[in-house]
């Protein structure tokens, strides 16, 4: 038996090094399948709860074009986490057991939407910053060795882009708006930086899941990679808007060819993730008070689904 496994994992491993795709009904580690079902289940977790702080203020957005432009992000948050709960359920498990995960809050799901959204500037610093660190971090994804969570990250990969353009505009006319404008940006700016940086992990010695993702090909790049990579592409971005980055160790070092930047705090960064982040509270009940109100639509649903299969099989008798 050892040996029948010795060989299956053998065999697996050469089809990922040869760039092969996993699919659903081939052969996996019980380990490869778990983790999958792990990061798979908090990327879409996130994905949820990543609506709220957005939805916020789907109803106080600034004009007509705003408002539609924003409602239109937060139906593509939903719908990534539609896309990525069914590539969960191709690993087995149900979707009830993931909302009971989500909702008891057993799930972890990033910790940057534990933050307070409070001005209309942070819809501009979430969708430059947040989506900016999350395409980072989910292009790689669309190459992951398993297929159906590969395929979904490509369609949503196209979404986020957009995502971060819309963002990035809405700081745009900020910056050049009035001196009160401006003011909005940079404090959102000075709120999101941080959290935005730890979206990426915690560094890569305390990462206890990167070496193996990497062996499976779910991550290529490292958490303090794509970290680098993220301040990199992001300060002359922050330069064309005229807005200062809210790190004094922030600095060009030409040697490495990268930005050095200043300490994480990783102790506020902990406390997130285990649940004591400013909105963690308020986030997990606002889901479960969303979960109950849609409790009419799934029994109708159901009720539905039920009555079409009735008539189908009476049909065909
Ligand atoms: N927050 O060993 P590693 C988005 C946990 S989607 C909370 O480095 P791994 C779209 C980690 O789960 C954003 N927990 O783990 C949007 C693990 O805990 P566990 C989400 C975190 O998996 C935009 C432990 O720490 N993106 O933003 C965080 O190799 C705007 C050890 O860490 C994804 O989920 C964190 N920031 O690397 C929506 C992408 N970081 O499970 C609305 C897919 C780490 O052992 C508005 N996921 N942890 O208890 C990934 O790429 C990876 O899972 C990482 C973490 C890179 C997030």
């Amino acid at each position: 038996m050892e040996l029948y496994n010795e060989k299956l994992e053998a065999e697996f491993q050469s089809k990922i090094d040869s760039g092969q795709n996993i699919e659903a009904k081939d052969w996996m580690p019980e380990k490869y399948r778990k983790t999958h079902i792990r990061q798979i289940s908090q990327h879409a977790h996130s994905e949820i709860i990543g609506m709220l702080p957005e939805g916020n203020w789907i109803t106080r957005a600034p004009s007509l074009k705003r408002k539609i432009t924003l409602l239109a992000k937060v139906q593509d948050e939903g719908g990534h986490g539609l896309y990525l709960y069914s590539a969960a359920e191709t690993l087995g498990i149900s979707r009830a057991e993931l909302n009971e995960q989500l909702n008891s809050g057993r799930a972890k799901y990033s910790s940057i939407f534990n933050y307070p959204a409070v001005t209309w500037a942070d819809m501009g610093a979430v969708g430059w910053l947040v989506d900016g660190a999350a395409i980072m971090n989910q292009v790689m994804l669309t190459r992951t060795s398993y297929g159906p969570y590969a395929r979904a990250m490509v369609r949503i990969c196209k979404e986020e882009s957009f995502h971060q353009r819309q963002g990035y505009e809405i700081m745009l006319t900020l910056s050049k708006g009035t001196e009160v404008q401006k003011r909005m940006a940079q404090d959102a700016l000075n709120r999101w930086w941080w959290p935005s940086l730890m979206m990426f992990g915690p560094r890569d010695e305390e990462s206890v899941h990167t070496e193996q993702a990497m062996k499976w090909k779910i991550k290529l790049k490292s958490n303090d990679e794509l970290r680098q990579q993220f301040v990199d592409q992001t300060v002359p971005q922050a330069e064309l808007l005229g807005l200062t980055i809210p790190d004094p160790k922030l600095k060009w070092n030409a040697e490495r060819g990268h930005y050095d930047f200043g300490d994480i705090d990783w102790e506020e960064f902990k406390r997130v993730v285990a649940g004591k982040g400013p909105c963690s509270y308020e986030r997990l009940k606002t889901r479960n008070e969303a979960w109950d109100k849609g409790a009419w639509v799934r029994e109708a649903a159901m009720a539905f689904a039920e009555k079409q299969q009735e008539k189908s099989l009476k049909e065909a008798s």
